[in-house]
């Protein structure tokens, strides 16, 4: 289950290839616009203000409404560029973005809201994750769900997955939301912005999935994850935690009934235990400011750069569902990997039911 993305957040439209989905997934494009819509940009006051239709067309690979085995394309066309908004830094490097790398690299770059390297081709991970996500669920009963885990310096105190989806934070703690609201408010009037963390949990993955050595699930979780605009670490399970802890607190130790605890994160041997798989995410603040900043333009000139364009002070809030549907693909490729290959083996004895 391969995903190729295509386009620019501000040329005519983007799109990606899905190659490798089995065939007889339902599918119409009514079924992307609840994730795409989680995602989005101009959905509260806390995030970009472009204000995309995010419309999916559906250009081959489904018949009658089902995928047919051969590759899934999907478009998307850009409604809301204002590319103007860059005319400023057509000759400069914003720091912190991949403005430099790319110039640097390739020799060449679209600057208008960053070309290729936007946040803006999260959209279609995002739409190919529904089909995976479809298709995890019916085949396995897995779910795929994240949450925003910090803003800055804010921890939740809670986490109940009840309010994740009531908030524009993605926000495990109802009761501080009022607070982050009024963070985010002041944050946004400064001009500045702040990184993030974000948790996904996978239930229901069977035990056995992921390959000992070259693709290891964890190994192709981090790959994934780590491919998200901003993301600066990884962590599975107990994560850098694992650091302060000794072997005899960090070892899940094994019942008949199941294990008692996860601080493996679902994962021992690069292959699923059965148990939730569990991810967090790093994200760096927003890059593009419209505080100035130290530079130099292509000439090697000291400069002072300004960033236009709707921005989001916070790039780690809409990572929340695009961190979900990476965890998704890797999953379903993943799946497709193991059944190939040990679809005749059941899990061994004693077994030990699958649990959070
Ligand atoms: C982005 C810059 C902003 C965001 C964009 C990501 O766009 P613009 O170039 O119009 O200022 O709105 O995000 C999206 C359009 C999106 O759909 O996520 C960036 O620099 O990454």
């Amino acid at each position: 289950f391969a995903v190729t993305t295509f386009g620019e957040s501000h040329g005519p439209a983007i799109g990606c290839v899905i190659d490798g989905c089995p065939p007889g997934v339902e599918i119409a494009p009514a079924d992307f616009v609840a994730d795409l819509e989680r995602r989005a940009t101009g959905k509260s006051r806390h995030t970009s203000q472009r204000r995309e239709a995010d419309e999916v067309e559906i250009l081959s690979g489904v018949y009658q409404g089902r995928t047919t085995g051969t590759p899934i394309a999907l478009l998307i066309r850009n409604t809301d560029a204002r590319s103007k908004d860059y005319s400023n830094i057509e000759e400069t490097f914003r720091p912190g973005h991949a403005d430099y790398t790319y110039w640097q690299k390739y020799g060449i770059r679209d600057p208008r809201g960053g070309g290729r390297s936007s946040a803006r081709e999260t959209t279609m991970r995002v739409a190919a994750a529904v089909i995976a996500k479809r298709w995890l669920a019916e085949h396995y009963g897995i779910r795929v769900r994240a949450y925003l885990a910090q803003l800055g310096e804010w921890k939740p105190r809670a986490i109940d997955w009840e309010v994740v989806e009531d908030n524009p934070f993605f926000w495990p703690d109802a009761e501080m939301v009022g607070q982050l609201e009024e963070y985010m408010d002041s944050l946004r009037k400064s001009g500045d912005s702040v990184g993030a963390r974000v948790t996904v949990v996978a239930e229901g993955v069977p035990v056995g999935w992921g390959e000992p050595i070259y693709g290891k699930l964890d190994a192709e979780l981090a790959a994934a994850l780590m491919s998200i605009n901003a993301v600066k670490g990884v962590e599975i399970g107990a994560g850098f935690d694992s650091v302060c802890q000794l072997g005899t607190e960090h070892r899940d130790e094994i019942t008949p009934e199941g294990f008692l605890s996860n601080n493996a994160g679902g994962i021992l041997g690069g292959i699923s235990s059965g148990q939730d798989v569990i991810c967090s995410i790093a994200l760096k603040p927003t890059s593009s400011l419209r505080l100035p900043g130290r530079s130099v333009n292509k000439a090697g000139e000291i400069v002072e750069v300004v960033t236009k364009g709707r921005h989001d002070p916070c790039v780690g809030i809409r990572a929340t569902p695009i961190a979900e549907a990476m965890v998704a693909l890797v999953l379903m490729d993943q799946a497709l990997r193991h059944r190939a290959q040990c679809a005749d083996v059941g899990p061994q004895h004693p077994l030990i039911p699958s649990q959070a």
